[in-house]
């Protein structure tokens, strides 16, 4: 069992981490830079230490001042949270070779799924679908790399192997037009990622983003917490997301979940885990796996009754997996909407003091958030400052609570996206259910 964990991170995600630790009765470090400390969870946590200046990478991409931090502290491991190091290779690796625990995956294996050819190779040998495509990096022999194109179809889409997250991606529509973006978009993976390899697959036109959460302990045991929908998004950012994802056949989610469970416990998994799915025409594509815990993994712990947070400490703490998919049911649904300090129709970030802040209640309604009255929400970092996560026996309850909840939420003194969700909420292709990833965007456009 771990006495004391470092929290890596900053904002509602190191507080939720803190949550968990108290549950468990572990003790907490808080690390933060001088713009944070006057965060809630520094507050609450054990103890604190300042690591750095407000620039994340002097800061909390910092992971020499993270290690002796948890030296000079004597904490057995380290939450990295999402976002900053939770899925650094390097990182994770440095942490366990100065003795003590990573709270996540291996090394070896983030290092394997953020090279996105090798995962999708280790999910093939699983017999997880994939998009068709090259399976593989795209070489210097042209005649073989169009004879694939050809072979799968145009529109193509050209990814970074390196990439992820809507980065250093290309759509080709014909073959004219492929080698050119071929090179052009190694180039560029070259200069964002330092690797130039570049992969093909069949580019979908109106997919859905599903995906679905694992939890493995490391020795071969996993199991699945259903999915979530993802698709409501803009520029690559999550805006607001649900469990289960609504319209999928019994019969198609089941079989993809026990797929990725399978592929998980072929190779050992250790910890939290999503498979990103793309989902159209009644059938998955894989296309990543996110190797952290993710902001949306509340709607999870909502229609299951799991602390995902709590697992990711007990199977770092070296235990076995405790939960039996037999005994994982999943009850209801949930929402979650992403509050972000941002103007709800440019959407830049607006940052500053939150002179008063007001978290909504009621049965199935859960807000992490780390704000509180007279806080002042730096520049320097993510806008995310907060979750609203609604749960109801039914989508519909649950979308209701949602609408009231927003209603009653009272962010004052900085600019939020509360009244885009006001908006979405009551949107009739929402409420219908099943948009796919170009439906906010479209919706978006449709309004200026
Ligand atoms: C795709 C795709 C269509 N076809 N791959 C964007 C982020 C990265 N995770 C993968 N992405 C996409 N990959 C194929 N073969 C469309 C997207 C995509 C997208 C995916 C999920 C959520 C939002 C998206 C928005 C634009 C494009």
């Amino acid at each position: 069992m771990l006495e004391k964990v470092l929290i890596a991170n900053r904002g509602e995600i190191a507080l939720r981490v803190l949550r968990s630790c108290k549950q468990l009765g572990i003790k907490t470090v808080a690390v933060h830079s001088t713009a944070d400390k006057d965060l809630m969870h520094v507050r609450l946590a054990d103890e604190s230490v300042c690591i750095g200046p407000p620039s994340s990478g002097e800061s909390y991409l910092n992971a020499p001042a993270i290690i002796s931090a948890m030296e000079v502290t004597d904490a057995d491991a380290v939450h990295p949270g999402y976002g900053f190091l939770s899925e650094n290779a390097d990182f994770a690796e440095q942490v366990e070779k100065s003795g003590f625990i990573f709270i996540g995956p291996t090394a070896e294996t983030i290092r394997n799924m953020g090279d996105k050819v090798s995962a999708i190779d280790v999910m093939l040998a699983g017999g997880v679908p994939t998009v068709p495509g090259s399976n593989g990096p795209i070489d210097s022999d042209n005649k073989k790399t169009l004879a694939i194109a050809k072979e799968i179809g145009y529109p193509v889409i050209i990814k970074a192997a390196a990439g992820g997250g809507g980065r250093g991606m290309r759509v080709v529509k014909n073959e004219a037009s492929l080698l050119k973006a071929i090179f052009v978009t190694q180039t560029e993976a070259k200069s964002f990622f330092g690797s130039s390899v570049v992969y093909l697959e069949k580019f979908l036109e109106n997919p859905r983003h599903v995906e679905i959460q694992i939890i493995g302990d490391g020795q071969g045991n996993a199991i699945h917490l259903g999915d979530r929908d993802c698709s409501l998004q803009r520029r690559h950012q999550k805006v607001l997301e649900e469990a289960p994802a609504p319209n999928i056949p019994a019969e198609i989610r089941n079989s993809i979940s026990q797929t990725c469970v399978k592929a998980c416990e072929k190779m050992k998994y250790r910890g939290a885990g999503t498979l990103e799915f793309l989902y159209q025409d009644e059938r998955f594509y894989f296309i990543e796996m996110n190797t952290r815990v993710q902001v949306e993994h509340p709607v999870t712990e909502m229609i299951t009754g799991v602390d995902i947070v709590k697992e990711q400490l007990l199977i770092a703490g070296g235990e076995q997996l405790r939960l039996k998919q037999e005994n994982i049911v999943i009850s209801g649904h949930a929402f979650e909407c992403r509050i972000n300090a941002e103007d709800p129709n440019s959407f830049l970030p607006s940052p500053g003091l939150v002179k008063r802040f007001h978290a909504p209640g009621g049965l199935g309604v859960r807000v992490d958030s780390h704000l509180y009255n007279g806080y002042s929400v730096p520049p320097f970092y993510d806008s995310l400052i907060g979750k609203l996560i609604c749960r109801g026996n039914t989508r519909k309850e649950a979308l209701k609570r949602t609408e009231v909840a927003l209603d009653e939420m009272l962010v004052d003194g900085i600019r939020t996206n509360i009244p885009l969700h006001r908006e979405l909420v009551r949107d009739i292709g929402f409420i219908e259910g099943g948009v796919n990833i170009h439906y906010l965007e479209k919706k978006l456009e449709a309004k200026d």
